[in-house]
Protein backbone atom coordinates (compact mmCIF):
# COMPACT_ATOMS: atom_id res chain seq x y z
CA UNK A 1 0.00 0.00 0.00
CA UNK A 2 1.43 3.68 -1.01
CA UNK A 3 1.78 5.63 2.26
CA UNK A 4 3.95 9.04 3.19
CA UNK A 5 6.16 8.78 5.62
CA UNK A 6 4.01 10.78 8.22
CA UNK A 7 1.32 7.98 8.38
CA UNK A 8 4.22 5.67 8.69
CA UNK A 9 3.40 4.70 12.59
CA UNK A 10 0.17 3.74 11.73
CA UNK A 11 1.59 0.41 9.37
CA UNK A 12 4.10 -0.83 11.84
CA UNK A 13 4.88 -4.43 11.04
CA UNK A 14 2.76 -4.24 7.33
CA UNK A 15 4.14 -3.87 3.65
CA UNK A 16 4.22 -0.35 2.71
CA UNK A 17 5.29 1.52 -0.49
CA UNK A 18 6.55 4.83 -0.46
CA UNK A 19 7.81 7.41 -2.85
CA UNK A 20 10.19 10.09 -2.66
CA UNK A 21 13.81 11.53 -2.84
CA UNK A 22 16.86 10.10 -1.71
CA UNK A 23 17.77 12.52 0.79
CA UNK A 24 21.05 10.65 2.23
CA UNK A 25 22.83 7.54 2.15
CA UNK A 26 25.53 5.85 3.75
CA UNK A 27 27.06 2.05 2.35
CA UNK A 28 27.99 -0.01 4.72
CA UNK A 29 29.00 -2.85 1.99
CA UNK A 30 26.61 -5.46 2.55
CA UNK A 31 23.92 -3.12 4.17
CA UNK A 32 22.90 0.15 2.82
CA UNK A 33 21.29 3.03 4.79
CA UNK A 34 19.23 6.06 3.34
CA UNK A 35 16.85 8.19 4.08
CA UNK A 36 13.97 8.79 1.81
CA UNK A 37 12.04 12.02 2.25
CA UNK A 38 9.02 12.58 0.59
CA UNK A 39 6.24 16.21 1.14
CA UNK A 40 5.80 14.79 4.84
CA UNK A 41 8.83 13.66 6.19
CA UNK A 42 12.20 11.96 6.57
CA UNK A 43 12.29 8.11 7.37
CA UNK A 44 15.84 5.85 7.19
CA UNK A 45 15.27 2.67 5.10
CA UNK A 46 17.78 -0.36 5.26
CA UNK A 47 18.26 -2.61 2.04
CA UNK A 48 21.05 -4.69 0.91
CA UNK A 49 23.75 -5.48 -1.50
CA UNK A 50 22.02 -2.55 -3.91
CA UNK A 51 24.05 0.29 -5.56
CA UNK A 52 22.56 3.46 -4.38
CA UNK A 53 22.07 5.84 -6.62
CA UNK A 54 23.23 9.82 -5.74
CA UNK A 55 21.16 11.91 -3.31
CA UNK A 56 18.28 13.39 -4.73
CA UNK A 57 17.66 10.78 -6.99
CA UNK A 58 13.65 9.73 -7.20
CA UNK A 59 13.03 6.21 -6.01
CA UNK A 60 10.06 3.72 -5.06
CA UNK A 61 10.73 1.74 -2.26
CA UNK A 62 8.61 -0.82 -0.82
CA UNK A 63 9.03 -2.55 2.56
CA UNK A 64 8.03 -3.22 5.83
CA UNK A 65 7.70 -0.97 8.80
CA UNK A 66 10.07 -1.98 12.21
CA UNK A 67 10.09 -0.06 14.71
CA UNK A 68 13.72 1.42 15.73
CA UNK A 69 14.77 3.39 18.41
CA UNK A 70 17.92 4.93 16.81
CA UNK A 71 16.34 5.72 13.49
CA UNK A 72 14.90 9.17 13.30
CA UNK A 73 11.52 8.60 14.11
CA UNK A 74 11.88 5.97 15.83
CA UNK A 75 10.52 4.20 13.00
CA UNK A 76 12.73 2.32 9.67
CA UNK A 77 11.49 0.62 6.34
CA UNK A 78 13.40 -2.83 5.62
CA UNK A 79 13.28 -2.48 1.98
CA UNK A 80 12.34 -5.42 -0.35
CA UNK A 81 12.67 -3.77 -3.28
CA UNK A 82 13.79 -0.39 -4.52
CA UNK A 83 13.27 0.78 -7.67
CA UNK A 84 15.34 3.88 -8.99
CA UNK A 85 12.77 6.31 -11.53
CA UNK A 86 15.58 8.81 -11.97
CA UNK A 87 18.29 9.27 -10.86
CA UNK A 88 20.42 12.02 -9.84
CA UNK A 89 22.90 12.60 -12.75
CA UNK A 90 25.61 14.94 -10.60
CA UNK A 91 26.18 15.33 -7.12
CA UNK A 92 24.49 18.48 -5.53
CA UNK A 93 25.64 21.78 -5.22
CA UNK A 94 25.43 21.54 -1.54
CA UNK A 95 25.11 18.57 -0.02
CA UNK A 96 21.20 19.28 1.58
CA UNK A 97 20.93 17.52 4.97
CA UNK A 98 24.42 18.71 5.66
CA UNK A 99 25.46 22.20 4.69
CA UNK A 100 21.68 23.70 4.50
CA UNK A 101 21.92 26.89 6.21
CA UNK A 102 25.45 26.52 6.84
CA UNK A 103 26.43 27.18 3.23
CA UNK A 104 26.59 30.91 1.83
CA UNK A 105 23.82 32.64 1.34
CA UNK A 106 24.90 33.30 -2.24
CA UNK A 107 25.75 29.61 -3.20
CA UNK A 108 21.73 28.57 -1.14
CA UNK A 109 20.38 31.07 -3.86
CA UNK A 110 22.50 30.16 -6.71
CA UNK A 111 21.32 26.63 -6.46
CA UNK A 112 18.03 27.14 -5.05
CA UNK A 113 16.35 25.03 -7.93
CA UNK A 114 18.12 22.39 -5.84
CA UNK A 115 18.42 23.55 -2.29
CA UNK A 116 15.17 24.28 -1.75
CA UNK A 117 14.28 20.87 -1.44
CA UNK A 118 16.10 20.88 1.73
CA UNK A 119 13.86 20.85 5.31
CA UNK A 120 14.77 23.97 6.29
CA UNK A 121 14.79 26.03 3.42
CA UNK A 122 11.59 24.79 1.93
CA UNK A 123 9.78 25.56 5.32
CA UNK A 124 9.13 29.12 5.28
CA UNK A 125 7.20 28.83 1.42
CA UNK A 126 4.68 26.18 3.51
CA UNK A 127 4.17 28.88 6.98
CA UNK A 128 3.97 31.54 3.86
CA UNK A 129 1.21 29.16 1.76
CA UNK A 130 -0.54 28.52 5.23
CA UNK A 131 -0.96 32.61 6.37
CA UNK A 132 -2.08 32.85 2.75
CA UNK A 133 -4.53 30.74 3.00
CA UNK A 134 -5.82 32.33 6.32
CA UNK A 135 -5.06 35.64 4.47
CA UNK A 136 -8.21 34.47 1.98
CA UNK A 137 -10.07 32.29 4.30
CA UNK A 138 -11.04 35.08 6.83
CA UNK A 139 -11.32 37.59 4.06
CA UNK A 140 -13.98 35.74 1.91
CA UNK A 141 -15.60 35.15 5.65
CA UNK A 142 -16.22 38.58 5.89
CA UNK A 143 -17.46 39.13 2.33
CA UNK A 144 -14.42 40.29 0.58
CA UNK A 145 -13.91 39.29 -3.00
CA UNK A 146 -11.04 37.73 -4.67
CA UNK A 147 -9.67 40.57 -7.22
CA UNK A 148 -7.27 40.05 -10.27
CA UNK A 149 -5.32 43.11 -11.37
CA UNK A 150 -3.44 44.07 -14.64
CA UNK A 151 0.39 43.98 -13.75
CA UNK A 152 1.30 45.47 -16.60
CA UNK A 153 0.19 49.36 -16.11
CA UNK A 154 0.59 52.91 -18.06
CA UNK A 155 1.57 54.64 -14.35
CA UNK A 156 2.89 53.93 -11.28
CA UNK A 157 0.85 54.03 -7.53
CA UNK A 158 3.31 54.98 -5.48
CA UNK A 159 5.82 57.11 -6.21
CA UNK A 160 9.19 56.99 -5.08
CA UNK A 161 9.87 53.65 -5.17
CA UNK A 162 10.84 53.37 -8.69
CA UNK A 163 9.40 51.34 -11.74
CA UNK A 164 10.42 48.76 -14.27
CA UNK A 165 9.99 49.66 -17.09
CA UNK A 166 8.19 47.65 -20.07
CA UNK A 167 7.76 47.46 -24.24
CA UNK A 168 4.42 47.36 -24.42
CA UNK A 169 3.83 47.14 -28.28
CA UNK A 170 4.56 51.30 -29.28
CA UNK A 171 4.04 52.34 -26.07
CA UNK A 172 5.71 52.74 -22.47
CA UNK A 173 4.50 50.66 -20.18
CA UNK A 174 5.54 49.47 -16.30
CA UNK A 175 5.53 46.46 -14.19
CA UNK A 176 2.91 47.17 -11.37
CA UNK A 177 4.65 48.57 -7.84
CA UNK A 178 1.23 47.96 -6.41
CA UNK A 179 -2.33 47.08 -7.18
CA UNK A 180 -3.64 50.17 -5.24
CA UNK A 181 -5.19 51.97 -7.98
CA UNK A 182 -7.29 48.99 -9.00
CA UNK A 183 -8.26 48.09 -5.41
CA UNK A 184 -9.99 51.26 -5.04
CA UNK A 185 -11.49 50.88 -8.34
CA UNK A 186 -12.69 47.53 -7.78
CA UNK A 187 -14.65 49.19 -4.31
CA UNK A 188 -16.61 50.80 -6.39
CA UNK A 189 -17.85 47.44 -7.85
CA UNK A 190 -17.77 45.00 -4.51
CA UNK A 191 -16.94 47.59 -1.62
CA UNK A 192 -14.99 44.48 -0.39
CA UNK A 193 -11.84 43.15 -1.53
CA UNK A 194 -8.11 41.65 -1.81
CA UNK A 195 -5.35 40.78 -3.93
CA UNK A 196 -2.68 38.33 -3.66
CA UNK A 197 -0.37 38.74 -6.39
CA UNK A 198 3.38 39.86 -6.83
CA UNK A 199 4.56 43.45 -7.34
CA UNK A 200 7.70 45.42 -8.59
CA UNK A 201 9.85 48.01 -7.11
CA UNK A 202 12.85 49.48 -8.68
CA UNK A 203 14.72 50.32 -5.62
CA UNK A 204 18.56 50.05 -5.54
CA UNK A 205 18.24 49.04 -2.03
CA UNK A 206 20.41 45.60 -1.16
CA UNK A 207 19.90 44.56 2.01
CA UNK A 208 18.13 41.90 3.94
CA UNK A 209 14.82 43.98 4.00
CA UNK A 210 14.46 44.70 0.29
CA UNK A 211 13.28 42.15 -2.40
CA UNK A 212 12.86 43.81 -5.74
CA UNK A 213 9.54 41.54 -6.36
CA UNK A 214 7.48 40.36 -4.19
CA UNK A 215 4.31 39.32 -2.64
CA UNK A 216 1.27 41.90 -1.84
CA UNK A 217 -1.34 41.07 0.21
CA UNK A 218 -3.42 43.63 -1.02
CA UNK A 219 -6.83 44.70 1.42
CA UNK A 220 -9.62 47.57 0.67
CA UNK A 221 -12.51 48.37 2.03
CA UNK A 222 -15.78 50.96 0.93
CA UNK A 223 -18.20 52.39 3.69
CA UNK A 224 -15.64 52.86 6.59
CA UNK A 225 -15.76 55.92 8.97
CA UNK A 226 -11.96 55.90 9.71
CA UNK A 227 -8.55 54.42 9.07
CA UNK A 228 -9.76 52.98 12.91
CA UNK A 229 -11.74 50.38 10.89
CA UNK A 230 -9.08 49.42 9.18
CA UNK A 231 -7.11 48.77 11.72
CA UNK A 232 -9.34 46.67 13.59
CA UNK A 233 -9.96 44.62 10.38
CA UNK A 234 -6.27 43.91 9.86
CA UNK A 235 -5.69 42.85 13.83
CA UNK A 236 -8.35 40.09 13.17
CA UNK A 237 -6.90 38.83 9.74
CA UNK A 238 -3.30 38.54 11.47
CA UNK A 239 -5.14 36.70 14.24
CA UNK A 240 -6.14 33.96 11.80
CA UNK A 241 -3.83 34.34 9.34
CA UNK A 242 -1.01 33.18 12.39
CA UNK A 243 -3.50 30.39 13.55
CA UNK A 244 -3.79 28.88 10.12
CA UNK A 245 0.35 28.97 10.31
CA UNK A 246 -0.17 26.84 13.28
CA UNK A 247 -2.02 24.45 11.90
CA UNK A 248 -1.41 24.34 8.45
CA UNK A 249 2.68 24.39 8.91
CA UNK A 250 2.97 23.82 12.75
CA UNK A 251 5.99 21.17 12.14
CA UNK A 252 8.13 23.96 9.75
CA UNK A 253 7.53 26.27 12.28
CA UNK A 254 9.08 24.11 15.07
CA UNK A 255 11.73 22.75 12.86
CA UNK A 256 12.95 26.16 12.16
CA UNK A 257 12.90 27.03 15.90
CA UNK A 258 10.36 30.19 15.45
CA UNK A 259 9.72 32.22 18.42
CA UNK A 260 5.73 32.52 18.46
CA UNK A 261 4.76 35.93 18.56
CA UNK A 262 2.18 37.66 20.70
CA UNK A 263 -1.35 38.03 20.03
CA UNK A 264 -1.79 40.63 17.45
CA UNK A 265 -4.80 42.19 19.59
CA UNK A 266 -5.29 45.91 20.99
CA UNK A 267 -2.51 46.37 19.11
CA UNK A 268 -1.10 50.05 19.99
CA UNK A 269 -1.44 52.58 18.04
CA UNK A 270 1.34 55.50 18.27
CA UNK A 271 0.50 58.73 16.46
CA UNK A 272 4.08 59.66 14.04
CA UNK A 273 4.42 62.83 16.22
CA UNK A 274 4.14 61.18 19.29
CA UNK A 275 6.73 57.85 18.21
CA UNK A 276 9.40 60.49 17.04
CA UNK A 277 8.52 62.51 20.58
CA UNK A 278 9.17 59.21 21.98
CA UNK A 279 12.64 58.47 19.86
CA UNK A 280 13.69 62.08 20.68
CA UNK A 281 12.96 61.95 24.11
CA UNK A 282 12.56 58.58 26.02
CA UNK A 283 14.72 57.01 23.74
CA UNK A 284 17.45 59.92 23.11
CA UNK A 285 17.40 59.04 19.14
CA UNK A 286 17.72 61.73 16.48
CA UNK A 287 14.84 61.54 14.35
CA UNK A 288 14.07 63.59 11.24
CA UNK A 289 10.45 63.81 9.85
CA UNK A 290 10.79 59.92 8.21
CA UNK A 291 11.48 57.03 10.32
CA UNK A 292 14.89 55.34 9.42
CA UNK A 293 14.95 51.37 9.70
CA UNK A 294 16.59 51.78 12.77
CA UNK A 295 14.09 53.97 14.41
CA UNK A 296 11.74 51.89 13.81
CA UNK A 297 13.61 49.14 15.47
CA UNK A 298 13.96 50.65 18.32
CA UNK A 299 10.19 51.67 18.60
CA UNK A 300 9.99 47.76 17.67
CA UNK A 301 11.98 47.18 21.17
CA UNK A 302 9.79 50.20 23.26
CA UNK A 303 6.87 48.65 22.58
CA UNK A 304 7.98 45.43 23.87
CA UNK A 305 9.21 46.77 26.53
CA UNK A 306 6.12 49.12 27.40
CA UNK A 307 3.26 46.76 26.25
CA UNK A 308 4.75 43.29 25.84
CA UNK A 309 3.76 43.26 22.25
CA UNK A 310 5.86 42.54 18.99
CA UNK A 311 3.25 44.84 16.87
CA UNK A 312 3.05 48.45 16.99
CA UNK A 313 0.52 50.91 14.58
CA UNK A 314 2.15 54.27 13.68
CA UNK A 315 -0.77 56.45 12.75
CA UNK A 316 -1.59 60.06 11.09
CA UNK A 317 1.76 60.30 9.06
CA UNK A 318 2.43 63.06 7.61
CA UNK A 319 1.29 64.58 4.14
CA UNK A 320 4.92 64.27 3.43
CA UNK A 321 5.37 61.14 3.82
CA UNK A 322 2.15 59.54 2.26
CA UNK A 323 1.06 58.46 -1.31
CA UNK A 324 -1.12 61.12 -2.86
CA UNK A 325 -4.34 58.76 -2.41
CA UNK A 326 -3.63 59.03 1.09
CA UNK A 327 -7.07 61.03 2.94
CA UNK A 328 -5.65 64.55 4.33
CA UNK A 329 -6.54 65.47 7.90
CA UNK A 330 -6.58 69.23 8.66
CA UNK A 331 -3.70 69.99 10.40
CA UNK A 332 -0.91 68.20 7.86
CA UNK A 333 -0.85 64.73 8.68
CA UNK A 334 -2.89 62.06 7.21
CA UNK A 335 -5.27 58.77 8.01
CA UNK A 336 -2.26 56.77 6.41
CA UNK A 337 -0.60 54.39 8.96
CA UNK A 338 2.06 51.39 9.36
CA UNK A 339 2.19 48.05 11.28
CA UNK A 340 5.70 47.57 12.92
CA UNK A 341 6.89 43.46 13.96
CA UNK A 342 9.25 43.32 15.66
CA UNK A 343 10.67 46.41 14.50
CA UNK A 344 10.37 45.91 10.82
CA UNK A 345 7.45 48.19 8.90
CA UNK A 346 5.14 45.22 7.18
CA UNK A 347 2.05 47.03 6.12
CA UNK A 348 1.33 50.55 5.07
CA UNK A 349 -2.46 51.15 4.75
CA UNK A 350 -4.73 54.25 5.76
CA UNK A 351 -8.24 56.05 4.60
CA UNK A 352 -7.93 57.34 0.72
CA UNK A 353 -9.72 60.08 -0.58
CA UNK A 354 -13.02 59.48 -2.35
CA UNK A 355 -13.97 63.05 -3.70
CA UNK A 356 -13.27 63.90 -7.18
CA UNK A 357 -11.73 67.59 -6.25
CA UNK A 358 -9.68 66.70 -3.75
CA UNK A 359 -8.03 63.75 -5.53
CA UNK A 360 -7.29 65.77 -8.29
CA UNK A 361 -5.46 68.28 -6.30
CA UNK A 362 -3.72 65.99 -3.96
CA UNK A 363 -2.19 65.13 -7.17
CA UNK A 364 -1.07 68.74 -8.12
CA UNK A 365 0.12 69.35 -4.79
CA UNK A 366 2.66 66.08 -5.30
CA UNK A 367 3.29 67.55 -8.53
CA UNK A 368 2.01 64.47 -10.36
CA UNK A 369 0.18 65.05 -13.72
CA UNK A 370 -3.62 63.62 -13.93
CA UNK A 371 -3.05 62.52 -17.05
CA UNK A 372 -1.43 59.45 -16.32
CA UNK A 373 -4.70 58.62 -13.72
CA UNK A 374 -7.06 59.19 -16.14
CA UNK A 375 -9.21 55.96 -16.21
CA UNK A 376 -8.84 55.97 -12.20
CA UNK A 377 -9.68 58.96 -11.46
CA UNK A 378 -12.95 59.25 -14.01
CA UNK A 379 -14.39 56.77 -11.28
CA UNK A 380 -14.25 59.27 -8.39
CA UNK A 381 -17.30 60.61 -10.44
CA UNK A 382 -19.22 58.20 -9.95
CA UNK A 383 -19.89 57.96 -5.99
CA UNK A 384 -17.22 56.65 -4.67
CA UNK A 385 -17.85 55.82 -0.92
CA UNK A 386 -15.10 56.33 2.07
CA UNK A 387 -12.46 53.74 2.08
CA UNK A 388 -9.54 52.78 3.02
CA UNK A 389 -6.86 49.46 2.96
CA UNK A 390 -3.47 48.24 3.55
CA UNK A 391 -1.14 45.84 2.14
CA UNK A 392 0.60 43.39 4.04
CA UNK A 393 4.43 42.12 2.48
CA UNK A 394 4.80 38.43 2.77
CA UNK A 395 7.64 37.60 2.54
CA UNK A 396 8.60 40.33 5.51
CA UNK A 397 5.70 38.99 7.49
CA UNK A 398 6.87 35.68 7.26
CA UNK A 399 10.89 36.14 7.86
CA UNK A 400 10.01 38.11 11.13
CA UNK A 401 7.74 35.26 12.33
CA UNK A 402 10.43 32.42 11.49
CA UNK A 403 13.28 34.63 12.37
CA UNK A 404 14.84 34.25 9.18
CA UNK A 405 18.35 36.32 8.19
CA UNK A 406 17.16 37.42 4.87
CA UNK A 407 13.79 38.27 3.10
CA UNK A 408 15.18 36.23 0.41
CA UNK A 409 14.40 32.99 1.84
CA UNK A 410 10.78 33.84 1.95
CA UNK A 411 10.33 33.61 -1.42
CA UNK A 412 11.18 30.61 -3.71
CA UNK A 413 13.25 32.46 -6.55
CA UNK A 414 14.15 35.89 -5.00
CA UNK A 415 14.73 38.76 -7.16
CA UNK A 416 17.41 41.39 -6.00
CA UNK A 417 19.57 44.10 -7.70
CA UNK A 418 22.06 41.46 -8.68
CA UNK A 419 19.75 38.28 -8.75
CA UNK A 420 17.38 37.58 -12.10
CA UNK A 421 18.25 33.62 -11.88
CA UNK A 422 17.73 30.73 -11.24
P1 LIG B 1 4.05 50.13 0.61
O1 LIG B 1 4.75 50.70 -0.55
O2 LIG B 1 4.43 50.66 1.95
O3 LIG B 1 2.49 50.40 0.49
O4 LIG B 1 4.18 48.57 0.62
C1 LIG B 1 3.40 47.78 1.49
C2 LIG B 1 4.24 46.73 2.18
O5 LIG B 1 4.95 45.96 1.24
C3 LIG B 1 6.19 45.55 1.78
N1 LIG B 1 7.29 46.01 0.93
C4 LIG B 1 8.36 45.27 0.58
N2 LIG B 1 8.71 44.00 0.87
C5 LIG B 1 9.85 43.53 0.35
N3 LIG B 1 10.67 44.23 -0.44
C6 LIG B 1 10.38 45.52 -0.77
N4 LIG B 1 11.19 46.20 -1.58
C7 LIG B 1 9.18 46.09 -0.25
N5 LIG B 1 8.58 47.28 -0.37
C8 LIG B 1 7.45 47.22 0.35
C9 LIG B 1 6.28 46.13 3.16
C10 LIG B 1 5.32 47.29 3.08
O6 LIG B 1 4.80 47.63 4.34
N6 LIG B 1 -0.35 50.67 -1.79
C11 LIG B 1 0.27 50.68 -0.48
C12 LIG B 1 -0.49 49.83 0.50
C13 LIG B 1 -1.84 50.39 0.86
O7 LIG B 1 -1.90 51.54 1.29
O8 LIG B 1 -2.84 49.67 0.75
C14 LIG B 1 1.72 50.15 -0.62
O9 LIG B 1 2.09 49.49 -1.56
O10 LIG B 1 5.83 45.15 4.07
Amino acid sequence: MRVLVKDLKEHIGKQVELWGFLHWRRDLGKIQFLLLRDRTGIVQVVTGGQRLPLPESSLRVRGVVVESPKAPGGLEVQAEALEVLSPALEPTPVEIPKEEWRAHPDTLLEYRYVTLRGEKARAPLRVQAALVRGFRRYLDRQGFTEIFTPKVVRAGAEGGSGLFGVDYFEKRAYLAQSPQLYKQIMVGVFERVYEVAPVWRMEEHHTSRHLNEYLSLDVEMGFIGSEEEIMDLEEALLQEMLEEALTGAGDEIRLLGAEWPSFPKDIPRLTHKEARRILKEELGYPVGQDLSEEAERLLGEYAKARWGTDWLFITKYPRALRPFYTHPEPDGTTRGFDLLFRGLEITSGGQRIHRYEELLESLKAKGMDPEGFQGYLEVFKYGMPPHGGFAIGAERLTQKLLGLPNVRYARAFPRDRHRLTP
